[in-house]
């Protein structure tokens, strides 16, 4: 038998406070949520701190009773080293380094723990520069706080490399970060107008439709790329999984060919410089003639999700895109009874909306064929004449249209075809220039 390798575990705790505006149902959730986070990093949390509060301390986010209450449990109650307190918010650096100072342990507020969970999960090149410009964005001003407690020991340095003299380390830091943040903001330009002209060279000369899969994280989207397309891309119960925008076309292949994009996934308080960073790849979805909003129909805070990417959508401008809403796992959703249920409640909430399993082959199947009709609702009708002389096009016309009727004579052959008038003036065009 093969022997399992168990990683050591990390031991976490999570804190959080709830202030007044926040419902019991909201802040549990969120706190669930910020437990599956740590999963993903690899933490095991042990306990969770909580407090109510009118508004957050300003020394260290929890009131000093609290803080000392998790500093005795992490000294005498643990029994294990607690490496981090995962704190549901994003706070101040100073609060950070006063909770630090005070509880022993490593401080990582909510901004920070997703922003290492897209470090690690950043795979392209342009991910990966897209996510070290939002982690510098962040620790910038953490580098003053840490400037600070090193600032009255009066650290100078002198006119190293041509740099100004009496400039500090943390200037020199400061300024090291801006040049990076620029250098890798070029670099993504760079990437961004190379993709760009490919897209648009791909789509303009075969003619595609687009769709784009989008909503919050683990709604399962890339279950659903897969189910549609047929391709292999990365499926997992982590949050996160995807970073990188995939294209594959729809499959089996269809009239016209459908391109399908699964992107990264939403969550709430999505830090700023991740929207920021990540705009380039989702414009992607912005591109899409249609946005397929994937939604856990089995997680039972999903209404709350559906807003947070109705948000970022708006804040991307993607909110005049049409929208086909998904409510996915419905196979996750209790009994028969209750799958049947909860659809009807949906559909009756959300008209036009599609309840289903990505599970389900027929389910899916179906939502093919809605994806289908959506875009054959600007088909037109047209005849296309093609001399003998280019058949080597024939081909085309087949990949391109649903040929309705052939018929030949002796200068070519007549096609009876439904297709997009973009793509019906394209071919005209590719005719004339052979014939
Ligand atoms: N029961 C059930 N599980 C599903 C279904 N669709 C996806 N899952 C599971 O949900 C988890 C997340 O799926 P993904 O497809 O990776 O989700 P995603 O939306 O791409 O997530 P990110 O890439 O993190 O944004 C995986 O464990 C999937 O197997 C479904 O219809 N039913
Ligand atoms: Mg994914």
């Amino acid at each position: 038998m093969p022997s399992e390798v168990k990683e050591k575990p990390i031991y976490a705790v999570a804190a959080a406070v709830q202030l007044p505006t926040v419902s019991d149902s909201e802040f549990e959730a969120s706190l669930a949520e910020l437990r599956e986070l740590a999963k993903t990093l690899g933490f095991t949390v042990l306990r969770t701190f909580i407090q109510k509060r009118a508004s957050f301390d300003t020394t260290g986010y929890l009131g000093i009773g609290k803080r000392q209450e998790i500093e005795h449990y992490a000294a005498h109650e643990a029994g294990c080293e607690i490496e981090a307190i995962l704190v549901d918010h994003e706070i101040s650096p100073s609060q950070a380094r006063n909770l630090e100072k005070e509880t022993g342990c490593g401080v990582m507020d909510r901004t920070m723990v997703i922003l290492e969970i897209f470090h690690n999960n950043a795979r392209s090149r342009a991910a990966r520069a897209q996510v070290e410009i939002a982690r510098l964005g962040y620790m910038a001003p953490r580098l003053r706080e840490a400037a600070k407690l090193a600032g009255s020991q009066g650290r100078q340095r002198s006119g190293v490399g041509g740099r100004g003299a009496g400039e500090s380390h943390t200037e020199l830091d400061r300024r090291k970060i801006r040049d990076r943040i620029a250098e890798l903001q070029l670099e993504i330009v760079a990437m961004e107008a190379e993709r760009k002209t490919q897209r648009a060279r791909r789509q303009e000369r075969q003619g595609l439709a687009s769709v784009a899969l989008v909503g919050y994280t683990n709604a399962g989207k890339s279950t659903l790329m897969r189910a549609l397309t047929g391709s292999e891309v990365l499926v997992a119960n982590k949050l996160f999984a995807t970073l990188d925008t995939t294209v594959r076309t729809l499959h089996p292949e269809s009239v016209p060919r459908v391109l399908v994009s699964d992107t990264v996934g939403f969550i709430k308080n999505l830090p700023h410089g991740l929207v920021a960073s990540f705009k380039s790849t989702l414009d992607e979805a912005l591109d899409a003639a249609l946005l397929l909003h994937v939604i856990d129909a089995s997680d039972p805070g999903f209404e709350r999700q559906l807003e947070v990417t109705d948000t970022v959508l708006a804040e991307i401008a993607a909110d005049v895109v049409p929208r086909l809403r998904i409510f996915n796992k419905i196979d996750h959703v209790g009994d028969a009874a209750a799958q049947a249920e909860c659809t009807a409640a949906l559909r009756a909430k959300y008209p036009d909306c599609v309840v289903m399993s990505a599970r389900r082959p027929d389910e899916v199947a179906l939502l093919r064929q809605t994806i289908l009709a959506f875009f054959r609702q600007n088909l037109v009708e047209a005849e296309l004449f093609l001399p003998w002389s280019a058949q080597q096009l024939r081909g085309e016309i087949f990949a391109q249209c649903e040929v309705l009727e052939e018929r030949a004579d002796a200068a070519g052959a007549f096609f009876r075809v439904r297709g997009e008038s973009d793509s019906l003036s394209r071919l005209r065009e590719q005719f004339d220039l052979v014939s």
